[in-house]
């Protein structure tokens, strides 16, 4: 009989142990899915601006991996598409961007990005003042990226990271 109530009172205590244990995984896990700082969207819009002056307003732009992001690009000044065209080209890992815008300039049929170029993720249409363009894709793996303007001579100025956490 003593016995009997022993294993009773320490099958109840494994039993109370191992039940708030549970609980106690799982109420940090519900915690951890309900934190705002572990909430990813799962789209993100961007708005980057560009205008005669020959610059992108925004040097940086940080997405989530998996995130859809939509780009929109406005040409916020007057000048003509021929004259000042911009577009925005997001670039592989390990690009040399010189050697790319090089060989980007002389693809004006395809609005300076070359047909089938393996160094443009994505890209945004070529457009002048006044115009705009939205571009939507989901952000490539982890990592450093680098954007540029592929119009003749803009990437020396119209170029940024773009980061992948
Ligand atoms: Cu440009």
């Amino acid at each position: 009989m003593k016995k009997l109530s022993l294993f009773a009172l320490v099958a109840l205590f494994a039993f109370t142990a191992c039940n708030s244990n549970t609980e106690k995984s799982e109420g940090t896990e519900t915690l951890t899915q309900e934190s705002p700082a572990e909430v990813v969207a799962k789209e993100v819009s961007i708005t980057i601006n560009a205008g005669d002056d020959m610059k992108f307003d925004l040097a940086e732009i940080k997405v989530k991996e998996g995130q859809t992001v939509k780009i929109t690009l406005n040409h916020t000044g007057k000048l003509a598409k021929e004259a000042m065209g911009h577009n925005w080209a997001l670039l592989t890992q390990g690009t040399i961007v010189s050697d790319f815008a090089a060989k980007a300039m002389q693809a004006k049929d395809t609005d300076y990005i070359p047909a089938g170029a393996t160094e443009v993720i994505v890209h945004t249409k070529l457009i002048g003042g006044g115009q705009t363009d939205t571009i939507e894709f989901v952000a490539p793996a982890k990592g450093v990226y680098e954007f540029i303007c592929t119009f003749p001579g803009h990437s020396a100025l119209m170029k940024g990271t773009f980061y992948v956490e």
